[in-house]
């Protein structure tokens, strides 16, 4: 099912380019419809859908998990993220990428690009897992996965939270703001960037994640939202929202916008606790639902993809196969996705995927076209009455046709059954307390947005 805004008659795919730059924008913890381009009302955001108009919008595009960790260890590998035991949020200290699996840095990195990271890492805190240690030149961010968005003058940050530029701690001192730093980090990346070089950057804000922190301009901005913690989210996205437009505007000046791939996701669906909303979706961060993984999805490259819309189901697996791609390097066998352009292009018609699977210790999903099974395992390792939903019929996922589509029940079952065994077991497990949240999370009867965002 075709929605491009194709039917204009001319050619979606322009000139082809040589290497362009891509940037990768990654929100974490953003609600589907809490962008302007995804109707929302209350908060205004001109510079992503500045970006939106300029690309392709991918109304049906997925995460490879719906909690941070996994979903950025699946983006930035290209690979299915339990191939390699990166199932779970990260834990111990010890957790974290695998060395021997390349990182787009890596891989972008051997094709000859200058590749730099911004922001959230959260891939691990081993010196191994560092960002400079798997094919990034600059990295300025964090190793954890949330902090203070202001400077903690008081006290010096953990390891995990303080940041760090190339190697060396920031003074708190010396920001106001995170999102602005990150931002500010961005631009000057690119305005230095190395002539001779394509530029391939991962600026991962930790914007609308938690805490609650807002910048007072934009708190005072948004007192015409009532609900003190939707204000605050209002407030943060703006201020991501302001970045992601100072970041085009540096593009702008340095005459890179057209021949530069920029994509923009969020690592999962909005969270129980940040204000945030998933629009029609079912469900929240942590769950399988269309609200966990589904994110907003722009891909925007000027020079080659016509702006349109595309409605086939596509994964962040397919985000690094398609800078490769750009990049005209060789593909390594071993990524699981696709290179998306030929797709976005309007070259190819047939879906990218077949299906998409996910799976998160206790609960796993398959999504074949229009439908979709969930599978729960309970505590006492039993599995829960199945679960099958069409999309196509009934987008709130509330009817469980699994009784009367047992042949359907079956080939999905078994599809998921197929690819699981082509993974690893988890190198580490959650808490017990998220396993417990996470099967509540697919009760059937836990309807409506106010009771899951009782559940964690
Ligand atoms: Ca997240």
């Amino acid at each position: 099912m075709l929605l491009l805004a194709a039917c204009t008659g001319l050619p979606k795919e322009r000139r082809s380019a040589s290497r362009p730059h891509v940037i990768w924008i990654v929100a974490d913890d953003l609600g589907y419809a809490d962008l302007g381009f995804t109707g929302c009302v209350d908060i205004p955001t001109p510079n992503l859908d500045r970006l939106a108009a300029s690309g392709v919008v991918c109304t049906d595009g997925h995460v490879t998990a719906s909690v941070c960790a996994p979903s950025r260890a699946g983006l930035i590998t290209g690979r299915h993220q339990q191939r390699f035991g990166f199932e779970c949020n990260l834990g111990s200290n010890k957790d974290g990428l695998l060395p021997e699996v390349p990182t787009a840095a890596g891989l972008l990195g051997a094709a000859g690009y200058e590749c730099v990271a911004v922001g959230k890492w959260h891939l691990g805190y081993l010196e191994e897992n560092h960002p400079l240690a798997v094919g990034f030149e600059h990295f300025t961010g964090l190793r954890g996965g949330s902090r203070s968005y202001f400077p903690k003058l008081e006290k010096r940050p953990s390891k995990a939270q303080r940041i760090e530029r190339d190697g060396v701690e920031v003074a708190e001192s010396e920001f106001e703001y995170v999102t602005d730093l990150f931002t500010e980090e961005a631009c000057r990346l690119v305005r230095e960037r190395d002539p001779e070089r394509p530029l391939f950057m991962y600026l991962s804000y930790t914007a609308p994640h938690g805490p609650m922190h807002a910048r007072a301009d934009l708190f005072e901005r948004f007192s015409g939202i009532e609900v003190e913690k939707r204000r605050k989210y209002a407030a943060m996205v703006s201020a991501m929202d302001e970045g992601v437009g100072r970041l085009l505007e540096a593009l702008d000046a340095e005459g890179m916008t057209e021949d530069t791939m920029v994509v923009f996701l969020s690592d999962n669906g909005g969270a129980t606790n940040n204000g945030s909303d998933n629009g029609a979706w079912r469900g929240m961060k942590g769950s399988k639902w269309e609200g966990g993984q589904r994110v907003p999805f722009v891909i925007s490259w000027p020079r080659v993809l016509e702006a349109g819309r595309y409605d086939e189901m596509i994964s962040s697996l397919d985000l690094l196969p398609t800078a490769l791609g750009a990049a005209g390097a060789k593909l390594p066998a071993e990524l699981d996705g696709v290179d998306l352009a030929p797709f976005l292009a309007g070259r190819r018609s047939e879906p990218p995927h077949e299906a998409l699977y996910w799976r998160r210790f206790v609960a796993g999903a398959v999504r074949e076209g229009d439908w979709k099974f969930l599978r729960i395992r309970e505590v006492n390792d039993t599995l829960r009455s199945p679960i099958l939903v069409n999309l196509a019929e009934d987008p709130g996922e509330i009817v469980n046709r699994a009784g009367e589509e047992p042949a359907m029940v079956a080939r999905l079952s078994g599809l998921l059954e197929a690819w699981e065994s082509q993974l690893s077991e988890p190198r580490w497990q959650e808490a017990e307390v998220w396993q417990n949240n996470q099967r509540k999370k697919h009760e059937m009867d836990l309807l409506g947005r106010d009771a899951e965002r009782k559940v964690p």
